[in-house]
C-alpha cells in the first residue's frame, strides 16, 4: 500500500466581515437598551445590570480582531442580536442548507488545487462541529450536487472535526474502500452563538474548508502533501458545550436558550487541554524518531492566541513565528473544527519538498488530532 496524499485543500470565507469595534458596538447598544428596559428591576436588586463589552479585552483574551459571517446585520440591532439568515439560503438550490453551500465552495477549490472534477471522487463527508440539518445526510446532498460516486455520510466532532475527518478517510483509501476522498468541514457557527452572552459573544466565525485525500502514485497535484503518522485523543468533558439537539423538542419548555447555545469554562479548557495539547505533540514527533527542529511549521487549532502561543512556546522553546505557528484566528475568530485547515491552506504554499509539517486540532470533547505531513 502506497502513501496517501492531501492534494488539494480550499477554502470558503464568508462575505461578511465584522470587526471587535463593530461588534462591540452593537453589543453595547443592546446592553444599554437592555438595562434602560429593566430598570426598575436592577434599581431594587432582583436583576444585574449588564456590563459592556470592550475591544480591548477580546484582542488580549483571545487574539480575536475580527470575523467572517454569513450573515452580520442582524447583530447590529440592539433588540435583536442574532444573525438573520444567510441570503445564500434565498439563491439557486434554495431548499439546500446554507452549510452544503459553503461546503460546495470550499469543495470546489480543493478540487480545482487538486486538479480533479466531482466525478472523481468517491467518498464525500461533512464533518463539523454543529448541523443545519440531520436528516438527509448533508454530505450526501454535497455528492448529489459534485455528481461524485461512491458513497457519504456526515461525521462530528467539534474542534477536531478536520483531522478526524481526513483519518477516517484515509482509512477508507487505505483499505480499497474509497480511492479519492472529499472531506468538508463546513463551520455555519453563527445560528448557536449567543450573541447577547458578554462572554462569548467574539468567539466564533463562519467558514469552511474542504481536503481531497487520493493515492499518491494517483495523483497529479503540484500541491500534494504526504501523510506521514496521524494520532488521535479524546477524554471527555463537558468544560465546552452547545446542548441543541432533539431533545429540545421534548422538553421546550425547560431547556433554555442559553442551554441550547454554546458556552465554555474558558480557563478550565486552557488548564486542561493544554497539557494534553503538548504532550500529544511531543509524543507523536518522537515516536516517529523526530524532534520540534525537524518540522519546517505547525498548523495548530485557532481558537484562542494565548493558547496558542503558550503550546507553541513549550514545544518550540521560545516564543513562534509567524512561519512556525501561523495565526488566522486574528482575521476569521474561532471558526472550530476548520481552523487548523484554513490555517495550512493559507500557509502551506512556501513549503519545498520533503518538507515536514505539523497539523494538530484540539478542543470541545475534549478532542486532539495531530497529522504529520511532507510535502511531496
Ligand atoms: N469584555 C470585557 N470584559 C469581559 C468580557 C468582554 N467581552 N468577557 C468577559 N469579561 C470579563 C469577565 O467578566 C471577567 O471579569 P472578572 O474578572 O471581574 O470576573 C474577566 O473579563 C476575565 O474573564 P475570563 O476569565 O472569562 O477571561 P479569560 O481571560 O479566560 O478569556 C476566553 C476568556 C477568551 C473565553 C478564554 O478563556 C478562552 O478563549 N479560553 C480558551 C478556551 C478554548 O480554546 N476553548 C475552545 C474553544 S471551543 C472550540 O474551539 C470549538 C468549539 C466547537 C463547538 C462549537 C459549538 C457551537
Amino acid at each position: 500500500m502506497g502513501n496517501i496524499v492531501i492534494s488539494g485543500t480550499g477554502v470558503f470565507t464568508p462575505p461578511n466581515a465584522l470587526s471587535n469595534e463593530e461588534l462591540v458596538a452593537g453589543y453595547n447598544a443592546h446592553v444599554d437598551l437592555w438595562n434602560a428596559e429593566h430598570a426598575a428591576e436592577i434599581e431594587v436588586g432582583d436583576m444585574t445590570a449588564k456590563a459592556h463589552s470592550s475591544c480591548e479585552f477580546i484582542e488580549k483574551a483571545s487574539g480575536i480582531k475580527s470575523r467572517y459571517l454569513m450573515e452580520a446585520s442582524g447583530l447590529k440591532e440592539p433588540d435583536r442580536m442574532y444573525p438573520y439568515l444567510s441570503n445564500m439560503a434565498e439563491a439557486e438550490l434554495a431548499s439546500t442548507p446554507v452549510q452544503v453551500k459553503m461546503a460546495l465552495e470550499a469543495a470546489l477549490k480543493a478540487l480545482g488545487e487538486a486538479g480533479l472534477k466531482g466525478s472523481d471522487i468517491d467518498m464525500v463527508i461533512i464533518s463539523a462541529s454543529v448541523w443545519e440539518r440531520f436528516v438527509p445526510s448533508m454530505a450526501t446532498e454535497l455528492q448529489s450536487i459534485l455528481g461524485a460516486k461512491g458513497f457519504s455520510f456526515d461525521m462530528a466532532m467539534g474542534c477536531s472535526s478536520a483531522t478526524f475527518g481526513m483519518s477516517t478517510a484515509q482509512d477508507a483509501i487505505a483499505s480499497g474502500m474509497a480511492n479519492k476522498a472529499l472531506v468538508v468541514t463546513a463551520e455555519y457557527l453563527s445560528p448557536l452563538m449567543a450573541y447577547e452572552d458578554r462572554d462569548g459573544h467574539f468567539i466564533f466565525g463562519d467558514a469552511a474548508v474542504a481536503m481531497v485525500l487520493e493515492r499518491e502514485e494517483e495523483t497529479a497535484s503540484k500541491a500534494a502533501f504526504r501523510i506521514k503518522d496521524r494520532k488521535l485523543f479524546t477524554e471527555f468533558s463537558t468544560n465546552i458545550q452547545a446542548g441543541f439537539g432533539s431533545r429540545v423538542l421534548i422538553e421546550r419548555d425547560r431547556i433554555g436558550d442559553q442551554e441550547q447555545r454554546f458556552s465554555q469554562s474558558g480557563r478550565a479548557v486552557f488548564k486542561e487541554l493544554l497539557p494534553k495539547v503538548i504532550e500529544h505533540v511531543e509524543g507523536h514527533m518522537s515516536s516517529l524518531g523526530k524532534s520540534i527542529s525537524d518540522f519546517k511549521r505547525m498548523w495548530l487549532h485557532q481558537a484562542n492566541i494565548n493558547m496558542n502561543l503558550f503550546a507553541s512556546k513549550k514545544i518550540l522553546g521560545h516564543t513562534p513565528s509567524q512561519d512556525e505557528a501561523p495565526t488566522i484566528l486574528d482575521q476569521y475568530a474561532n471558526t472550530a473544527g476548520a481552523g487548523c485547515m484554513i490555517a495550512f491552506n493559507n500557509h502551506k504554499q512556501d513549503f519545498k519538498s520533503g518538507d515536514l509539517g505539523l497539523i494538530c486540532s484540539f478542543g470541545a470533547s475534549y478532542s486532539i488530532g495531530s497529522f504529520v505531513v511532507e510535502k511531496v
